[in-house]
């Protein structure tokens, strides 16, 4: 229903996000991206180019007077870095005489495989599109889809549960509650002793000149149940949330509710009984993360993703120089040393996305009037059920 592309290189001019198919009529703010934008470049560990960063989004298209057109919207987010790479990353012209080139593949970074298959010499040419820098472009995309979800009532959340094999354990059960003691942590952990043993956490790995991954989970309230769907592969949202979740750069894994814990416990421990309170299906828990059947079932969809560390090691492992095939340690690069609460951020929008698009195609409309009819038509006949 909803598609976007995006395009930008990490130290290139700018980062760019083509929108499609996104409805017309939906009032939107340019702060409700921009708060995003900010959030994403915060959390402890991050290294000194988010002091060169104040990303900002300019959108182009698509949008008048402040609402959708239904036409293509672009949004661009500028490099302030790039006026420091501009003989580097030149568009046209020459490489500079005293040009470096990355020859020493990162363990764990899209590097080698990048090289071998693009054919690079300098393998800045893949790193340059895998950093994590393009999670920009895809937080502005949630970001917007966000705001969609706003108007019908959902609303997404999302942080930090494990940083370096510490992990969070009293976690507020208030949604709102979770929000701002998750606000109030440097890691965006809810649980502050954890917190701040994740904040030593990442003292240690910098100290050591290594890094830390770590878990996080979202949240989505508000979804009607039926959102995705159980006829087929492709349409399962279980299987579009944990693909847009893996997607994200150093995601390892990705859990739905109980995730690999229900694997381990008796059925009865593990599902959800169904009781109804005069108004709705109700649950008693959310083993099953809000889905059943790869379709919303009505409580709150929660998804995990586990990241790894961070590939770029200040002492780095040892890698081999291509060209003359000597072992040699693996290239440093200036780089983070966790980010794992900037992926929680950029999670929260990517989900966000999903759930819009899964959104659109039950209730899907050109325009926010016609989908406000769809939906209430439907939550008329699922109340009669
Ligand atoms: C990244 C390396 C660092 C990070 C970057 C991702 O950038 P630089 O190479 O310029 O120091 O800060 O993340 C961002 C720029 C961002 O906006 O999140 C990498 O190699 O993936």
């Amino acid at each position: 229903m909803i598609r976007y592309l995006t395009a930008g290189e990490s130290h290139g001019p700018e980062l760019t996000v083509i929108i499609e198919g996104f409805p017309s009529g939906l009032r939107v703010s340019k702060q409700v991206i921009d708060e995003q934008l900010r959030r994403r470049q915060q959390g402890y560990g991050r290294g000194r180019r988010m002091q060169i960063e104040a990303d900002e989004v300019e959108i182009t298209s698509g949008v008048r007077f402040g609402e959708t057109l239904g036409s293509p919207i672009t949004m661009r987010i500028l490099n302030r870095d790039f006026r420091n790479w501009q003989d580097r990353m030149a568009v046209f012209g020459n490489p500079p005489e005293n040009l470096k080139r990355v020859t020493r593949p990162r363990p764990g970074h899209a590097d080698l495989a990048g090289g071998l298959k693009y054919g690079h010499e300098d393998l800045r040419n893949v790193l340059e599109r895998a950093s994590a820098r393009n999670t920009a472009t895809q937080v502005a995309a949630g970001a917007l889809a966000r705001q969609l979800l706003a108007h019908f009532g959902m609303e997404v959340s999302a942080d930090v549960v494990e940083i370096g094999g510490i992990h969070a354990q009293h976690l507020p059960d208030d949604w709102a509650k979770r929000i701002s003691a998750a606000d109030a942590s440097p890691v965006r952990c809810a649980d502050p002793e954890a917190s701040a043993q994740m904040v030593a956490r990442i003292d240690e790995a910098r100290e050591r000149g290594d890094t830390v991954g770590g878990v996080f989970e979202v949240r989505v309230k508000g979804c009607p149940p039926g959102l995705g769907s159980h006829v087929h592969w492709d349409r399962k949202l279980d299987g579009r949330l944990a693909a847009a979740v893996m997607s994200i750069p150093a995601i390892k894994g990705v859990e739905i509710g109980l995730g690999f814990e229900a694997a381990r416990r008796f059925g009865s421990e593990v599902h959800d009984p169904i009781a109804h309170d005069g108004q709705h299906y109700v649950r008693s828990r959310n083993s099953a993360g809000g889905l059943e059947g790869g379709m919303t079932n009505g409580e709150v969809v929660v998804v995990r993703g586990a990241m790894k560390p961070i590939s770029t090691l200040y002492r780095p492992l040892m890698s081999v120089d291509m060209p003359t095939k000597t072992p040699e340690p693996a290239a440093v690069e200036r780089s983070d040393y966790c980010a794992v609460p900037a992926a929680s951020v950029v999670a929260e929008n990517v989900v966000a996305w999903v759930i819009a698009d899964a959104f659109l195609e039950k209730f899907g409309g050109d325009s926010v009037d016609e989908i406000e009819d769809n939906l209430a038509a439907y939550l008329r006949r699922v109340a009669k059920r």
